[in-house]
């Protein structure tokens, strides 16, 4: 059994940072599990045709070390997986990550023994370590959701889901290709399926507001300007809601005229990226408000798309323009002005069942030789409910969020003493441009242990008061916006059946968020309790 300070698991954006921080600031033991064969967390895995971020990418990288900004570069504007990747591996060599790092070496199980206030953690290929804090590091969005489509074994042909990517690739050439899903990731797959595949059928079941990207390489003027103003953009980043590099306008919506309201949002259309949806204060808030972003981008649908049908079925959209995580795209509707590409719309004509030779609505069989599932994620509980986590008292974390998660801040859950969660379920992170607002956790994280070290502290641990006052800020906050009001949201865990319909994120904003958690740490840390050493 191998003894240390801290056991981290997941070598993701969170988990990297984390080592280092507790590695080289504090000079503690810290150490990294990954089940995967590399780095990189999502971005190893997600590898599917099209795999892009949607944020922009001089705002998509650590802002905490001024050496990785300077001597990275990226080359687009919206990264591809495979350069994210390569980024990832440059971070862990750079910073010399690679020794504290046990890749291939899932967790299986940790358990904390109060007798000595450690936690025990088994792996799946029986290494034990024993370490007094547990750090978990392991995405929001990486937890791959199959559904239970009756009839998967009888497929005869291939079928893959797009969160398990083969790391081979597939080949789409000649081939009918079945896409089921049209959230983000169906909708960055389906115009490069498309461009190979003899045929590619999209089985959409919630049509998407969906935003053009414009993406493009960069210029030389903008990878200078980042650089050279790479902390005016970091303090936009950590000073506005939702850690992108641009703030949301303090403007209404409804104070506009209709034609300057049409062309604002004409403009930021043109400049591609979630910019639109910053152009008015109230679009989240506000129905009224929202229906006129909306009402544009159904418009924009239907001037792209030739098949009035067709353009009709994408653009039936009934939820709030933004309420669903909004997709950015190159080319997703246009994909459908060509011949090889179809549109099922399965809330018309559902899919009953896959058969041996493809997918069955209730009104036909289309043939296929492969079936992508771009059907998303158990989102932010998903990841850590695989892990068999049992706290004091043998309370074990799935039968505490049997009803939906509880923290405090999503960076602790009562009954789990000495054990964080970086992106947990009550943080702002998955509404975010997710890189700073891991900064901001594990920066947070940091400061606490350094505390606790310190003081000579045993135990931090938050107290059932108060995950239920933050569960009450929590629904407070959501309750502010236009994001409950979707029934069918991953926010909502409703894509995963007999998930407990509970709005998971922090929807008050990043800023704010920083705000409360700093606040929490200047009072001697505020709804924890500590127990000396
Ligand atoms: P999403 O956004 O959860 O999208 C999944 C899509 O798959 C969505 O269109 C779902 O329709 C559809 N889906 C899910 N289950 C089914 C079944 N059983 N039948 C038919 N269609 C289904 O996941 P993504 O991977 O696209 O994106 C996840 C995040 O990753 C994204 O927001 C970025 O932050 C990065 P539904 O909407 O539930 O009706």
């Amino acid at each position: 059994m191998e003894k240390l300070d801290a056991i981290i698991i997941g070598s993701g954006f969170s988990g990297m940072y984390q080592l280092y921080s507790l590695r080289d600031k504090l000079g503690l033991k810290a150490k990294v599990l990954d089940g995967a064969s590399g780095v990189g967390g999502t971005w190893f895995w997600n590898r599917y045709p099209g795999a892009r971020c949607d944020s922009e990418s001089h705002t998509y990288m650590y802002y905490f070390s001024k050496d990785l900004v300077d001597e990275w570069e990226w080359s687009e504007r919206y990264p591809q997986q495979p350069e994210i990747l390569r980024y990832m591996n440059f971070v862990a060599d750079r910073l010399k990550l690679r020794s504290d790092i046990e890749l291939n070496t899932r967790m299986s199980q940790a358990h904390f023994d109060a007798a000595t206030n450690r936690w025990n953690i088994k792996t799946e290929n029986g290494k034990e370590y024993n370490a007094k804090y547990l750090i978990t590091a392991v995405g929001c969005l990486s937890s791959a959701n199959l559904p239970k489509i009756e009839g998967l074994a009888d497929f005869k042909g291939e079928w893959y889901h797009t969160g398990q990517w083969p790391h081979e690739g597939v080949d789409f050439t000649g081939k009918r290709v079945a896409l089921i899903g049209t959230g983000s990731t169906g909708i960055q797959a389906t115009p490069v399926i498309a461009a190979t595949a003899k045929h590619l059928t999209v089985f959409q079941r919630t049509p998407n507001y969906s935003l053009p990207a414009c993406n493009a390489p960069l210029t030389p003027e903008f990878k200078k300007y980042a650089k050279q103003h790479a902390a005016d953009i970091y303090k936009i980043m950590t000073t506005n809601t939702n850690g992108h590099g641009f703030y949301i306008e303090d403007v209404s919506a409804l104070d506009v005229a209709e034609t300057e309201r049409v062309k604002a949002y004409e403009e930021k259309w043109k400049m591609g990226g979630f910019q639109f949806r910053a152009l008015y204060r109230d679009i989240l808030t506000s129905a009224a408000a929202n229906e006129t972003a909306a009402e544009f981008i159904r418009g924009k649908i239907k001037e792209i798309v030739k098949d009035p049908k067709v353009a009709e079925d994408l653009a039936d959209i009934d939820h709030p323009f933004a309420a669903k995580r909004p997709p950015i795209d190159s080319g997703y509707f246009e994909a459908f002005n060509r011949d090889n590409v179809t549109l099922v719309n399965i809330r018309k004509t559902p899919i009953e069942r896959l058969t041996t030779k493809g997918v069955k609505t209730s009104t036909q069989e289309i043939d296929a030789d492969v079936v992508v599932f771009a059907t998303g994620f158990d989102a932010m509980t998903g990841s850590l409910l695989k892990l068999d986590i049992t706290g004091r008292d043998n309370r074990k974390l799935k039968d505490y969020w049997h009803a939906g998660p509880r923290t405090y801040l999503g960076l602790q859950v009562p009954g789990f003493p000495n054990m964080f969660t970086i992106t947990g379920p009550g943080s702002p992170s998955v509404l975010c441009n997710m890189p700073p607002a891991i900064e901001q956790h594990v920066e947070w994280i940091t400061n606490c242990i350094q505390y606790m070290e310190g003081k000579h502290l045993a135990v931090i641990e938050t107290t059932e008061e108060s995950g239920d006052s933050w569960q009450t800020e929590v629904d407070r906050a959501a309750n502010a916006t236009l994001l409950p009001t979707v029934k069918h949201s991953w926010y909502l865990g409703a894509n995963v059946p007999g998930k407990p319909r509970v709005f998971m994120p922090y929807a008050g904003g990043l800023a704010h968020y920083r705000k409360i958690c700093d606040e929490v740490a200047q009072n001697g840390f505020k709804g924890f309790e500590f127990t000396p050493a």
